[in-house]
């Protein structure tokens, strides 16, 4: 039996996106952020932090999003991943690149551009998506190389690495983040957000 707990946030996104790619039976549960459930004791034994998202699969829990992916894959003969240390090294390597840097700093537009509008009424701190646009400008020209050479961050094929790295980018279509200068990323974004499995996971999430 396994379970996802989620809640309206590209960091769940990217566990629903996995899972539906591989073709798993599961069920979603969605936690709602404004009446705290996140923060019930319920979630808190299944995350210490009350965050989402969560996996309960046959009475293990486990949390955050990149290592649910990875699990996912392994429970599925290593689809979307790799059962050479080499090349699921790579895919690793590129997770953690982009979570680490492009990632982060796509979240800062996400956050103050959406999350603070829209949940706290107030207005983006400039100061913070300068700094955010400073650190993308130096990032995203490598993602834009990697997609020149490829479709997918790790060659021909979808991996996690793509499942991972594509919600963020996904929820920052609605916040100021200009990708115009980076057609590659782009025709990537196009064609990840027009797969059925993502269709497929955004349609579980109200909105
Ligand atoms: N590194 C974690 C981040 C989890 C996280 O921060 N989740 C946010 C939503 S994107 C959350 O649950 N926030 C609610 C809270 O912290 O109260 C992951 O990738 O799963």
């Amino acid at each position: 039996m396994l379970t996802i707990y989620g809640g309206s946030t590209f960091n769940a996104t990217k566990v629903l996106f996995t899972a539906e790619e591989l073709g798993l039976d599961y069920d979603y549960v969605h936690l709602d952020f404004t009446s705290g459930e996140h923060k019930s004791e319920a979630h808190l034994a299944r995350h210490p932090l009350g965050k989402v998202p969560a996996l309960e699969h046959n009475g293990h829990y486990l949390y955050e999003s990149a290592s649910l992916c990875r699990y996912l894959a392994n429970i599925s003969d290593k689809r979307l991943y790799s059962a050479y240390p080499v090349k699921a090294a790579e895919i690793d390597q590129m997770i953690d690149m982009v979570c680490d840097h492009a990632g982060r700093w796509l979240a800062v537009y996400f956050y103050q551009e959406f999350v603070m509008m829209k949940y706290y009424k107030k207005s983006a701190d400039e100061k913070a998506i300068a700094e955010a646009k400073g650190f993308l400008d130096q990032q995203l020209p490598f993602l834009e190389k990697t997609l020149e050479e490829s479709p997918y961050l790790c060659g021909s094929e979808l991996t996690i690495a793509d499942t991972v790295a594509y919600p963020i980018f996904h929820a920052c279509r609605s916040t100021s983040v200009d990708l115009s200068a980076y057609p590659s990323i782009l025709r990537w974004q196009t064609a990840l957000s027009e797969r059925p499995a993502f269709q497929r996971a955004v349609a579980k999430m109200p909105t």
